[in-house]
C-alpha cells in the first residue's frame, strides 16, 4: 500500500529558464521574432504552414542542445520520497531528461509530430525536422503535437483529477497568464499547502496554506523538497 504523500507540480517557461530555454513572456510575446499568433495558433497554421513548422524545428534544435538544471532535478529526486505528479505547461522534454516518471504536458511535446486527418495518429520526432511533404500512414500532412492557442487542451482533465488529490502543490515558473492551466490551482483543496517559487512573483488570487519564494527554480525547489522532507518524513 502506498502511503507516500502526493506531490502535484505545475511548471511552466521559467522551470526551463535556467537551461538557456527562452519564457513565452521574456520574449516580449514575440518567439524568434514572429507574433505568437502567427506561429502558435491553428490559424497561423492554415495562412503559413512552412513558417510553423520551422518555427518549432528551431525550437527544438534549441531544446535538444538544452539540458535538465536543478529545478528540473530537484523535482525528479522528490519521487525518491513522495508520489509526484509533474503537470506541465513546457512542450521542452527537461522533466522526464532529469528522471521524473509522470509527467502530462498540458500544452503537447515538441519531440512528437501528429496526423491533420486523424489526431491519435502521434509519431515521435527525437531530434528530426518535421517539413512540408512529411506525412501520416493515412497521407496527410504532419503537424506539431503542439496545443496551440485556440485549441482544446485534452490532458487537462487528466491534471485536475490529479490535483484534486493533491497533499501537496508546488508551482514552479508560470507566470499563471494561460488557461486553463493557470487555473489547475482551483482544483486543489483550499487545506492543501501551495509552495509558488518564481523569482517575479505571479500575481495570484489570496488563499489559505499559499508560501511564496520569490527566487529562481533552482534554489527554491531545493528549498521547498527540503521543508516537505523534515515536515513528511
Ligand atoms: C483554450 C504551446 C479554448 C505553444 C501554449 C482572454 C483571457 C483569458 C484566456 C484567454 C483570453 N483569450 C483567449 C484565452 C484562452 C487562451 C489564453 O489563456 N490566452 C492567454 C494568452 C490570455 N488559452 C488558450 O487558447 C488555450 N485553449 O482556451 O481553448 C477552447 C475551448 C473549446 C474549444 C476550443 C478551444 C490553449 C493555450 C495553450 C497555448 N499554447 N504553448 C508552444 O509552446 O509553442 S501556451 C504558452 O504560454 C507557452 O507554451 C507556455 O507554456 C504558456 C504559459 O506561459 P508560462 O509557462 O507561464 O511562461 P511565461 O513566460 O508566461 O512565465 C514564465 C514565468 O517564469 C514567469 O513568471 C517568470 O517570472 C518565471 N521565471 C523566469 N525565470 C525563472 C522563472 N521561474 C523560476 N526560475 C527561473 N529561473
Amino acid at each position: 500500500m502506498n502511503n507516500k504523500k502526493k506531490i502535484v507540480v505545475l511548471t511552466g517557461a521559467g522551470v526551463s529558464a535556467e537551461s538557456g530555454i527562452k519564457t513565452f513572456r521574456d520574449a516580449g510575446g514575440l518567439w524568434e521574432g514572429h507574433d505568437v499568433m502567427e506561429v502558435a495558433s491553428f490559424d497561423g497554421w492554415l495562412r503559413n504552414k512552412e513558417l510553423v513548422l520551422d518555427f518549432y524545428n528551431q525550437r527544438r534544435k534549441q531544446a535538444l542542445t538544452a539540458k535538465p538544471n536543478q529545478g528540473h532535478i530537484g523535482l525528479a529526486t522528490l519521487e525518491k520520497d513522495f508520489e509526484v505528479v509533474i503537470v506541465t505547461q513546457n512542450v521542452d522534454n527537461l522533466h522526464e531528461r532529469a528522471g521524473s516518471s509522470n509527467v502530462i504536458h498540458l500544452h503537447g511535446e515538441l519531440f512528437k509530430s501528429r496526423s491533420t486527418v486523424d489526431e491519435n495518429l502521434v509519431y515521435e520526432i527525437d531530434d528530426g525536422e518535421v517539413n512540408i511533404g512529411d506525412h501520416c500512414e493515412k497521407g496527410s500532412q504532419l503537424r506539431p503535437h503542439i496545443v496551440w492557442f485556440g485549441e482544446m487542451v485534452p490532458m487537462m482533465v487528466v491534471a485536475a483529477r490529479e490535483a484534486v488529490s493533491a497533499d501537496i502543490f508546488i508551482v514552479v515558473g508560470t507566470s499563471l497568464a494561460v488557461y486553463p492551466a493557470a487555473g489547475l490551482i482551483d482544483y486543489v483543496g483550499s487545506e492543501i499547502p501551495k509552495f509558488i517559487i518564481d523569482p517575479n512573483m505571479p500575481s495570484i488570487y489570496p488563499r489559505s496554506e499559499l508560501f511564496l519564494f520569490e527566487e529562481n527554480g533552482s534554489t527554491g525547489v531545493k528549498k521547498v523538497a527540503d521543508i516537505l522532507r523534515k515536515i513528511y518524513l
